[in-house]
């Protein structure tokens, strides 16, 4: 059935050659992943098939045409540079009609991209070369895009990382009490709570006029980065789905949750979370080296504050998805969303025990 289903979206994309087979891609909490191969000329050719998460994207053909422009964008200035972009930036395949997505008879609204040739990523690392490499991804990404029109981006989640707007449904949640599982998260409630003068800080600051809008990814973590399977070097940024307006705090703060924490964001056993202030170097290196002299004194300023920010952001997320039933983000076990908030807050707490090293590190990779 599934594979059916798939056979009948690639020959919708057109994809020439004899199909294979297709797995499924287990990484990402919102959109359904395939990857498919097909063998063509003596080789094999792969795909990334996504059916897009309609409860979350509630306008996806606004989130392809984000995608489709600010690709174009960047595969422009790449080939100024050098003869080819194909393994630097992603290419999404159109439909005889010329449309980037194609639905199903079910609804399902789906989307098609080529595989980027020898390319791996990873959900959490410890290699340090790694880690600056993702930090020059994201940078570089933050470069491409500085001349980029912000005002044409569709906003296709409102108030995405108003971390305001995340404390209020969190009340919401908390007064509602769905799921009932208010009583036995007192303390993680709490927890978060006590932190939200400190994570709505950079969003403030926005409001104020002291941090500017730019456009950003807005979901940096180390598995939206595909590198080179033989030297490690970064290749492209992936998982486009949330290009909006932003700040350059929150797209440095969310790769600093995943990419600078000693474990995966679900980590269980508390005892083993922290942040690890060689990983958070190693991408603040590589990430403020290659925005170069692209952001203000007052951005820079911002960086740590960020990572504090989009770390207790993310776990109030989960807490309030958890507290909502699990309607939001997949889950893999029951309480998986509850270990994630868990995991987020002590990380958070750790970085507010850390801030004045964070930005002292930050500062000694930036110039003007
Ligand atoms: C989601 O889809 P994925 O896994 O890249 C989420 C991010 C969260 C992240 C937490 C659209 O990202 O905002 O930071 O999970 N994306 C959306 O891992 O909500
Ligand atoms: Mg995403």
């Amino acid at each position: 059935m599934m594979e059916k289903q798939i056979r009948a979206v690639c020959e919708k994309f057109c994809i020439k050659g004899e199909y294979r087979r297709y797995e499924i891609v287990n990484s990402g909490h919102i959109n359904t992943t395939y990857r498919v191969y097909f063998f063509r000329n003596g080789a094999i050719k792969d795909y990334i098939l996504q059916k897009v998460n309609t409860y979350v994207f509630t306008d996806p053909i606004a989130v392809m045409e984000n995608i489709s422009s600010v690709t174009e964008f960047i595969r422009a200035k790449i080939k100024q540079k050098q003869a080819t972009a194909k393994r630097n930036v992603l290419h999404y395949c159109k439909t005889e009609d010329g449309d980037y997505y194609t639905y199903t008879e079910d609804g399902g609204f789906w989307r098609c991209c080529r595989y980027i040739d020898e390319s791996v990523c990873y959900e959490h690392t410890d290699d340090l070369k790694v880690i600056e490499e993702s930090g020059i991804a994201f940078g570089e990404f933050q470069r491409y895009l500085s001349d980029y029109p912000v005002k044409d981006l569709h906003i296709v989640i409102p108030h995405f990382h108003n971390t305001i707007w995340r404390y209020e449904n969190f009340r919401k949640a908390i007064d509602e009490n769905l799921a009932g599982r208010v009583k036995e998260t007192e303390q993680d409630v709490a927890g978060y709570l006590s932190l939200e003068e400190i994570a709505t800080k950079p969003y403030r600051q926005q409001k104020a006029g002291i941090l500017p809008l730019r456009v950003t990814h807005n979901d940096t973590k180390t598995s939206n980065v595909l590198f080179d399977a033989k030297t490690r070097e970064h290749l492209s940024v992936i998982d486009l789905d949330t290009v909006m307006p932003g700040l350059v705090a929150f797209d440095f703060g969310d790769a600093i949750r995943v990419a600078a924490s000693t474990c995966a964001e679900d980590e269980r056993d508390l005892s083993k979370v922290a942040l690890d202030i060689e990983k958070y170097e190693a991408f603040t290196r590589g990430f403020v080296s290659s925005v170069k002299g692209g952001i203000t004194e007052a951005e820079k300023n911002s960086l740590a504050l960020g990572a504090i920010a989009m770390t207790v952001e993310c776990g109030v997320r989960f807490l309030t998805d958890y507290l909502n039933g699990d309607k939001y983000f997949k889950i893999h076990y029951p309480d998986q969303n509850l270990v994630r908030a868990r995991c987020h807050l002590v990380l958070a707490r750790d970085m507010i025990a850390h801030l004045d090293e964070m930005q002292a590190i930050a500062d000694k990779y930036y110039t003007k």
